[in-house]
Formats: C-alpha cells, sequence, structure tokens
C-alpha cells in the first residue's frame, strides 16, 4: 500500500532492541553447531516451535536458554552484523541497542568477549550499512542490586564505550527503586539512563523509573495509560517511550494488535516510537512493527512521520545529528 511504501522510505531510527533477540533460529542452529553447544533442538522447524510463548516470564526463559549459544567474540559480532545489515534495508539509519552482560557472565563467558565483538560490528556499521549507533547495557532486575554492581565494576573500563544503562528482564516484583543506586553511578559517570517500565508492571513502578532513577526515556510505558496524571506529566515533559507493538502481542501486553494503544499514545501527545524489542522471537523487525502496527490502528500518513521523527527526536543523537533525518 501507499502506507508501506512511505513506512519504507522514511529514515528511521530504532531505540529499542535487544541484540540478543535478534538472534534467528537459523543462527541459533548455526552458532550451536561451531561452537559444539548441546541445545535441545535439532531441526528449524524445532526450534521455531521453541519460539513460542505468551507471557514475559516463558519468553524470557527462551531467550536465556537461545544466549546458550552465543559464545566467541566472533558470535557476537556475526549477530549485531546480521541485525544491522537486516535493518539498512529498512532504511534504519540510527540504533540504539541493549544488551544483556550478566546473561553471559553468568554462565562463564568474560564480560569483554560480548561487549568486544558487538563494538567491532557497531563500529563497521557507518562504513559498511550508513547506521551510527549508541549502545546500552541492561541489567537484569531479577538478579540482585550486588550482582547488578559487579556487572558495574566489570564494565568501568568499557564506559568511555557505553553510551547508557538499561534495566530489564522479569518486571513484577522488581521495582525500579532496587537499581537506584546503581542509576545515581552511572548518572555521575555521565550516563544515559532508560529502563523498562510499565511493560507487565504496574504506573508505580513507570513514577519509580522518572524519580528514583532519572531516566531519561521509558521503554515500553505501556501501562502509563491506566494513569491520567502520568499520561500528562510524560506528555508535558516530552518522555520518550520506546513502545513494542510485535512485542505487545506476542508476550499477550494486548490481546489483539487493534486494541494496541500507539494510536491513542499519539493522540495523547506522548512521544511514542516504534520499536521492535526481540524481533527474532516476536515475528518483525521495525518497519515490520510499523505496517502492522499502522494497518491494525489506523495510523495516518501524518502518524507515521511523527512516529519516524520520533524515533530521532527520541534519540541520543545531538540535535546537529539529528539534523539530516528530520
Ligand atoms: C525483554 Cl520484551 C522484554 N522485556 C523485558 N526484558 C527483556 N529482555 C529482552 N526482551
Ligand atoms: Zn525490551
Amino acid at each position: 500500500s501507499d502506507l508501506d511504501a512511505l513506512i519504507d522510505a522514511l529514515p528511521k531510527a530504532e531505540l529499542h532492541l535487544h541484540l540478543e533477540g535478534s538472534l534467528e533460529p537459523e543462527q541459533l542452529l548455526e552458532f550451536a553447531a561451531r561452537n559444539k553447544v548441546d541445545i535441545p533442538f535439532k531441526t528449524l522447524e524445532e526450534v521455531r516451535a521453541a519460539y513460542e510463548f505468551s507471557n514475559l516470564q516463558d519468553f524470557l526463559d527462551i531467550y536465556y536458554q537461545g544466549m546458550s549459544v552465543l559464545q566467541t567474540e566472533a558470535d557476537f559480532h556475526d549477530l549485531t552484523d546480521a541485525y544491522l545489515q537486516r535493518v539498512a534495508a529498512d532504511n534504519v539509519r540510527h540504533v540504539e541497542v541493549f544488551f544483556d552482560p550478566q546473561g553471559h557472565t553468568e554462565r562463564g563467558v568474560p564480560f569483554d568477549v560480548p561487549i568486544s565483538g558487538i563494538l567491532k560490528a557497531l563500529d563497521a556499521a557507518k562504513a559498511k550499512y550508513g547506521i551510527t549507533y549508541r549502545l546500552i547495557m541492561c541489567f537484569l532486575r531479577h538478579l540482585s542490586e550486588e550482582e547488578a554492581f559487579k556487572t558495574w565494576d566489570q564494565a568501568k573500563p568499557w564506559l568511555s564505550r557505553i553510551h547508557g544503562i538499561g534495566l530489564d528482564s522479569s518486571e513484577n516484583g522488581h521495582p525500579p527503586s532496587k537499581f537506584a543506586r546503581i542509576y545515581e553511578e552511572a548518572r555521575k559517570e555521565g550516563l544515559k539512563l532508560v529502563a523498562h517500565a510499565g511493560e507487565e508492571g504496574p504506573p508505580a513502578y513507570v513514577y519509580e523509573a522518572l524519580d528514583e532513577l532519572k531516566v531519561d526515556r521509558i521503554d515500553h510505558g505501556n501501562r502509563s495509560l491506566e494513569d491520567e496524571k502520568l499520561v500528562a506529566r510524560l506528555a508535558e515533559s516530552g518522555m520518550t517511550l520506546t513502545v513494542c507493538p510485535l512485542s505487545n502481542l506476542s508476550l499477550c501486553v494486548v490481546d489483539d494488535l487493534t486494541q494496541h494503544p500507539m494510536k491513542k499514545m499519539l493522540e495523547l501527545g506522548l512521544r511514542a516510537t516504534v520499536n521492535s524489542d526481540d524481533p527474532a522471537y516476536f515475528g518483525g523487525y521495525v518497519s515490520q512493527n510499523f505496517r502492522e502496527t499502522a494497518k491494525a490502528v489506523g495510523l495516518t500518513r501524518d502518524d507515521i512521520i511523527t512516529l519516524a521523527k520520533n524515533s530521532f527526536t527520541g534519540s541520543f543523537l545531538s540535535a546537529d545529528e539529528q539534523a539530516p533525518h528530520l
């Protein structure tokens, strides 16, 4: 359709992407074979069948299991490069990507391995694909504050290469306030701050992310819509929400894409953006998220242009760096 052509043609930024969530079934088998990692699947069909779930925890269990095939710097490089190549074809010009160091150090892969491989691919992206980047290190919120501080210490030599920190994994029972001291340290180092909040968790967690973590962006934020005062605050402050429609559908945050709040978010004056979250698991990269959402909730040309613009104004690029894309 006309809208699909517009979506393809517009320069876009992706602000919510877990690199480990871009591990396609084919790559999982390839990395398992080359690293001789035992996995409980033999065929693509078996992997695809395993990439099925209906809530955040079921997804996370499979996501952490999938990570076990990522062993070497080359694996992380190849994973990142494949993602960049994929989104370059969709006119994505800038990416702000997450990685989960604790998902790797926990199983004996040293901190330096993932970050070295990831940065090698990201550093080549401008020349290879015309894509700029920021790298965001996430803490797993189901682990302790002490574990987060251990990871923070391992990250210290890399801080000039890490632009921001994030908070992900199982949300309920692990409120943002649990990590207030880590965020304070990162803020002192001049890092950008983001956190998943209001995906499955209540509006109170979005308030905590704002007030106790002092985040620059909210990842997801869907459940903010349950609280009128919170919506007004987010709209007035121009807070960016990195919304992930196909993720929300896969994890039953919404029952049906026609029920997705994206249109409503724009009507409420929220600075929403469209992102893929874990595209290998949720059935689509960023352009597909745009296309399916546009169709399901009736986004107009203006809505789509606004969303593409928001992806740059909500990014951590300077105004000068954003300008050519707007
Ligand atoms: C995630 Cl969708 C989602 N939510 C929370 N944590 C995550 N890590 C990777 N994907
Ligand atoms: Zn996410």
